[in-house]
């Protein structure tokens, strides 16, 4: 859609007093009837709102397919899974994630990676590697004793699903994020709840702890903080010219954060002086393991897609077997084990399976060619049959059953996985789209996918803004806050391989196993396919294998 399709939308929202976020224009523009889209929005949206939001657009595009049969592909994302699962409780919760204090600068992922990384002990090795004289015996013949091992499960939330869609859950949830976000955040300001803001007089210095619940440029240049809290909401402005102002533009949606200020004259808004984020603490020291072993951190398989590369993954799996990959035992799946059916529009024309059971079937087996001494970790993806809303509970007995090869660990995504010590907060990473599509491109974008993880580290959630990509499923609890920092956070879904450190905690975002796609050239996505980083679980040092 014409960047002029976009600019009268907003200037027609404009007109009628609404302000928008910026993917509720996109979705209105790329509608077939963008103008009757907006008449529906603007009819349906509650008299006091705002800010039209993409959940807006969503009902009045749904509403609008109803009557007239065209369903754009965001109205609904959840529809077309042949299999739609909440998993079983097989795996046992325990409370592990320790945390205390470090300090580290993020790093680059290597542009070049047949060389390290600079400021971080990386190595990256370039050698595509002879399939032929590897004898694949099922078991693997790794030196370590596997009683050395340990692998903990932490929020697992497969079989724990709550949540019936009612308005009720996403109060309960949103309540359980700020309360656990917030009191994060309560010791550091002199918290006041909202109408206990609101009835103060003029001049008063003041602190709130709340969710954003919309960010707006005003007439001059400043902006203007919605925060809303169990009591009510609160307007926060941030002048141009302080130094908060360039955080503003990191801001999403539902996150939860703390400001401190000064009410204006006549006590109707509080002149922002410091806002405070959840965070990782800056002297945070990460655990590592007690002896040197390593973990292969992977994700975005794509099996059934034409562009799986098998000869890429069989090389991954090969070299598994030699000497240098002695000290892998752990292989950690970060989600999109095969390619699905219907997850985007036209994906059909690239489809080498096109029934989802067969590409779980052949996916087994190429989970069979990895070593059988390795200790396998998987979380469903966007591309996976369970249910598209995160939290997404582990894959249902069915599948199960279908990939049990190598007795892999079956997990909900997200979830925090314990190996000897050292906690690997595991997540797909839909959300990652939308911090990269939110945020200015020097703070995040799909060549530094890790910076974009940063974000969500600092923000303590790995799923943010409601209403976006990103579809959330109401429960009791909000799996997708970080309640304990991890010492790994890893995540996939971009297909670009990237790493590094945020407040000492490593951050790395898997590449994919899929060569690009027609719908990635058509928007100029340059995969990182053939990648398997390894992390040293002792020092968590990573190095990069590439096999394509
Ligand atoms: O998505 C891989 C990446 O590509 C992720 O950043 C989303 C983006 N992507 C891929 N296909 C599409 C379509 N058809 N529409 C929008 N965005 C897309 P993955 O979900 O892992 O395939
Ligand atoms: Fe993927
Ligand atoms: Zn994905």
């Amino acid at each position: 859609m014409p960047l002029e399709g976009a600019a009268r939308i907003v200037d027609e929202l404009t007109s009628r007093g609404y302000n928008a976020e910026r993917e509720a224009v996109t979705l209105i523009a790329s509608a077939e009837n963008p103008a009757a889209v907006l008449e529906r929005v603007v009819e349906d949206v509650a008299e006091d709102a705002l800010v039209v939001r993409t959940d807006h657009v969503e009902t009045a595009l749904s509403a609008e397919s109803s009557s007239n049969d065209s369903v754009p592909q965001s109205a609904d994302p959840v529809g077309e899974h042949p299999s739609v699962s909440t998993g079983d409780n097989s795996t046992s919760v325990n409370d592990s994630g320790t945390q205390s204090p470090g300090e580290t600068k993020g790093s680059p992922p290597p542009d070049d990676r047949s060389r390290p990384a600079t400021d971080q002990a990386s190595t990256a090795v370039d050698s595509p590697r002879s399939t032929s004289d590897v004898d694949r015996s099922s078991t693997g013949n790794r030196s370590a004793d596997p009683e050395l091992r340990s692998l903990e499960i932490d929020g697992d939330m497969t079989g724990e699903s709550t949540g019936t869609g009612e308005y009720d859950d996403f109060v309960a949830v949103f309540r359980d994020r700020l309360e656990r976000l917030g009191s994060k955040l309560k010791g550091r300001v002199n918290h006041r709840p909202a109408t206990a803001i609101q009835s103060m007089p003029g001049g008063s210095e003041a602190g709130m702890v709340g969710l954003v619940n919309d960010v707006r440029s005003t007439a001059s240049g400043h902006w203007l903080i919605e925060l809303e809290d169990a009591t009510g909401t609160f307007p926060w402005l941030v002048m141009k010219d302080r130094e908060y102002a360039d955080l503003v533009e990191e801001l999403l949606c539902d996150e939860v954060l703390a400001m401190e200020g000064t009410l204006s004259d006549d006590a109707g808004i509080a002149f922002v002086d410091s806002m405070y984020f959840p965070d990782v603490p800056r002297t945070r020291e990460p655990s590592t393991a007690d002896r040197h072993v390593q973990a292969a951190l992977i994700s975005d398989v794509h099996v059934g897609s034409e562009e799986f590369m098998e000869d890429a993954w069989n090389a991954f799996a090969d070299w598994l077997y030699t000497e240098e990959a002695d000290h892998v035992e752990y292989l950690l799946i970060a989600g999109d084990m095969v390619e699905g059916v219907g997850v985007y529009p036209n994906q059909d024309e690239e489809l080498e399976i096109v029934d989802i059971y067969e590409q779980y079937e052949t996916f087994n087996e190429h989970l069979k060619s990895v070593p059988g001494d390795i200790e396998i970790v998987m979380i469903p993806g966007n591309h996976d049959a369970v249910r598209l809303a995160e939290p997404q509970p582990g894959f249902d007995e069915n599948l199960r059953n279908i990939m049990s090869a190598h007795d892999a660990r079956i997990v909900s995504n997200p979830s925090t996985v314990t190996l000897e010590g050292v906690s690997v907060l595991m997540y797909h990473g839909v959300s990652l789209d939308e911090v990269i599509a939110e945020l200015p491109e020097e703070k995040a974008s799909y060549d530094d996918p890790h910076k974009a993880m940063y974000h969500l580290l600092k923000k303590r959630h790995v799923a943010p803004q409601f209403g976006g990509h990103t579809r959330l499923a109401p429960e009791e609890r909000d799996y997708l806050v970080i309640e304990d920092v991890p010492d790994i956070f890893h995540t996939g879904h971009v297909h670009k391989l990237g790493f590094g450190k945020y407040h000492n905690v490593l951050a790395i975002n898997s590449g994919c196993w899929q060569a690009q796609t027609d719908f990635q050239k058509s928007v100029n996505i340059d995969p990182d396919a053939g990648y398997a980083p390894i992390v040293d679980l002792d020092t968590l040092d990573v190095t990069v294998q590439k096999f394509s």
